[in-house]
């Protein structure tokens, strides 16, 4: 690799091979770029190159990136700092870099990445260079997020995470956790860190150990199994999800069929199922609504998952009613207020943004169903587990960027996207909020007191 020269020459990259892996270097991407004559340059955008070059097969490593020609020791560097204003007011790579650090008003614009090879072996260096020049591209530009409120966790989930939290506090590691305790791989790899063990079956957890209901909520089956393994069971399904439950139980009872609403296969919906599985039929789609049958038309009832679209679901029901007439439904929505609030807050932005990102995982039904919201406003958007996800190909020429999370991402992933994309370039941030969120839940009692 070459070093790049001050001054906001285009850095240049020695080809160093065929690209492709597997490497025998890894790239360093800079947190923080070192000039030997200012203070440190940090690099907020890391995360948006580390993630190319993860998807591009090549090593990353995170750290501090030397700025050439300041001694920045064995190896060669590329370190470049991009939309840096430098004291002339200039926009360029290192040289404006190492300015603006001296003088103080560098507001850490920038993406460092350093090629390891010191032995001249073949290094990742076309796909570096790929990765790099892509950003590059769509570096500068002033941009606008516009924020959508509320976003991310909700009562539920605060409650949960709570509750594996405290588990782990009071009676130490392992915790054992059916399933995901909400569908956020940020969240559960945290949790992993601290000890709770996830697993898919309870036939998993040690007999007598603690174990850890997901907040989708289980069947009574998987209650009674718990009991008779002597497993110590901590509830964390969602009050919002039981409620779904006890209607489903009081619907059968009263001799209804009750047509769920909801994807086949999700863990809430499996639960729901389980209360009263011969009177109860998993209803996916309009067509499905349209051939559905039932023994008595004049007794049927309607539940759905708690995080559905609230436009399509409505469609459902409309079909459904047209078939039977005597549908009867619950007292209020079982799409829950947080699933509902932040739909409304991203139909507020979806139209004016030029493409919308949704922080949450993909087997997150919540956030699936915002990133199809904004397409249906004619948004391209992405769904991205953080700011590692996103491709610079999104940025291209989108000046308004619409950004929300689903109910079980943490907010702090929202804010590392803001944070990486002000690295690229001057950004504003304005937050549209539609709803304020006052819900709090309580504790199940075995965690209450810590
Ligand atoms: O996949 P879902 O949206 O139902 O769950 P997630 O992403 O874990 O969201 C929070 C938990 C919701 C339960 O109703
Ligand atoms: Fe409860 Fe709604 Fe959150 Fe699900 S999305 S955990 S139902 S508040």
């Amino acid at each position: 690799m070459t070093a790049a020269p001050s001054g906001g020459a285009e850095p240049a990259l020695r080809d160093n091979g065929p690209p492709g892996p597997p490497w025998r270097t890894a790239a360093l991407v800079a947190d923080v770029l070192v000039p030997d004559d200012g203070p440190p340059v940090p690099c907020p955008a890391a995360d948006l190159l580390a993630g190319s070059l993860t998807r591009a097969g090549v090593p990353v490593r995170r750290g501090p990136v030397a700025l050439p020609g300041t001694g920045g020791g064995a190896g060669a560097v590329l370190a470049t700092v991009l939309d840096a204003p430098g004291p002339e007011g200039a926009h360029g790579r290192a040289g404006t870099a190492r300015g603006a650090g001296a003088s103080g008003t560098a507001s850490g614009v920038g993406l460092g990445v350093e090629v390891e090879g010191p032995d001249g072996g073949p290094a990742a260096g076309e796909a570096v260079q790929a990765a790099f020049s892509a950003w590059q591209e769509v570096a500068g530009a002033p941009r606008q997020v516009l924020l959508a409120a509320p976003r991310s966790f909700c009562a539920g989930v605060e409650r949960a995470v709570e509750i594996v939290e405290r588990a782990l506090e009071q009676r130490g590691s392992p915790v054992y956790v059916r399933k995901q305790i909400v569908h956020n791989t940020r969240v559960v790899a945290e949790l992993e860190e601290r000890g709770a063990v996830f697993v898919d079956e309870l036939d998993a957890v040690p007999e007598g150990e603690t174990v850890v209901f997901s907040a989708h909520g289980v069947s009574p089956a998987v209650r009674d199994d718990a009991d008779r393994r002597g497993l110590s069971v901590i509830d964390a399904t969602c009050p919002l999800v039981t409620k779904v439950h006890a209607e489903a139980r009081r619907f059968a009872s009263r001799g209804d069929t009750v047509l769920l609403i909801g994807h086949g296969g999700h863990e809430e919906v499996e639960g729901t199922l389980g209360e009263a599985p011969s009177r109860t039929v998993l209803v996916q789609t309009p067509e499905e609504a349209a051939r559905v049958e039932v023994p008595d038309p004049g007794r049927v009832s309607y539940l759905t998952q708690t995080t559905l679209a609230v436009d399509e679901t409505a469609e459902i029901v409309d079909a459904l009613r047209a078939r039977f007439p005597a549908l009867r439904g619950p007292a209020s929505d079982d799409i829950c207020y947080a699933t509902t609030n932040r739909q409304d807050a991203l139909a507020a932005i979806a139209a004016e943004s030029d493409t919308v990102l949704v922080v949450g995982s993909d087997n997150s039904s919540n956030s699936v169903r915002l990133v199809e919201l904004a397409e249906r406003h004619g948004t391209p958007a992405h769904l991205i587990d953080g700011p590692g996800d996103i491709r610079p190909e999104w940025l291209a020429g989108a000046r308004a960027i619409g950004l929300t999370a689903g109910a079980s991402a943490p907010p702090a992933l929202v804010d590392a996207v803001v944070d990486a994309l002000r690295g690229l370039g001057p950004l504003s941030v304005e937050e549209y909020e539609t709803a304020r969120e006052t819900v709090h839940f309580t504790l199940p009692a075995p965690v209450r007191r810590r």
